[in-house]
Parts: structure tokens; sequence; C-alpha cells
């Protein structure tokens, strides 16, 4: 049975281009309630922590580069069938892909720079969400 949290980031390309109050309007007007929120910043060790499933593909080194280039704002989000309603919400990866509306189409630069992550699973939702915050701060 899915789970109703999911896991995001607010990436460094849309925090400098002060995107981040029309991303949160967005989200909250599409159903999520905030559970946890804050802003912080990656170490380049860090991102590559994160995003270690993708250590093998080319563009890991780039990735984490470009993760920790600036503030993130990480968030847990809660609503029915939240993992697969947030990747709709947001779009595809890669921006040129994703449908009109979504949150990529609109302020993602490129396949990297885009804009928004969104968990993959119910399983990740939850490693990923305890990655940036500690469970008292989850409610
Ligand atoms: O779950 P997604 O974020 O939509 O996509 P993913 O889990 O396949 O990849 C994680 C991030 O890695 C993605 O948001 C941007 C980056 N990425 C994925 N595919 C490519 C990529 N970056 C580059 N430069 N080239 C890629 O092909």
């Amino acid at each position: 049975m899915p789970t109703n949290r999911t896991f995001t980031m607010i990436k460094p390309d849309a925090v400098q281009d002060g995107n981040s109050g029309a991303i949160i309007k967005m989200i909250e007007e599409a159903g999520f309630r905030i559970v946890a929120l804050k802003k912080t910043q990656l170490t380049p060790e860090r991102a590559g922590e994160f995003y270690a499933v993708h250590k093998e593909r080319p563009f890991y080194n780039d990735l984490c580069k470009y993760m920790s280039s600036g503030p993130i704002v990480p968030m847990i989000l809660e609503k029915d069938n939240a993992v697969a309603d947030f990747r709709t919400l947001i779009g595809a990866t890669n921006p040129a892909n994703a449908d009109e509306g979504t949150i990529r189409k609109l302020f993602a630069k490129s396949i990297e720079a885009n804009a928004i992550h969104g968990s993959d699973s119910d399983e990740n939702a939850e490693i990923e969400g305890n990655f940036f915050f500690a469970h008292i701060e989850q409610f």
C-alpha cells in the first residue's frame, strides 16, 4: 500500500533564481501538506552520498558539483498517493520532455539544473527524508 509521504528538494538553480516561493505555492495548491522544511547546503561529499545510486553514471560528478553549488530547500510532504502524484506535479527529468504546467516545465533550465527533486518510491522517500530531517522534525 502506498504511504502518504514523499521527499523533495528545491535545487540550487531554482533557489538562486528566487523561485522557491512560487514552487512551494504550487506544491501546496496541489494538495500537499508540508511536514518538514528547511534551507541548507550540501557539501559535494554529502551530495555524493545522497545520489550514491547514480555513482556509476557519467553525469555523477557534475551532479554532485551542481547539487552542492548553492542552497537547497528540502521538504517532506504529505498527501494520499504522495510519491506518484508528486512525480506527476514535477514532470519529466528532462524539462524538454516535461508536460505543460509541471514544475520542471515552468522552472527547470536543463536535465541537470531541473529545479526540483521527487522521490521515486515510498522506500526512498523515507530514506531521503531521514537524510535531512530528524524524526522530531517530521510532524
Ligand atoms: O528522479 P529524477 O530526478 O527525475 O531523475 P533521476 O533519478 O534519473 O536522476 C537524478 C538527477 O540526475 C536528475 O534529476 C538530474 C540528473 N540527471 C539524470 N539524468 C541525467 C542527469 N544529469 C545529466 N547531466 N545528464 C543525464 O542524462
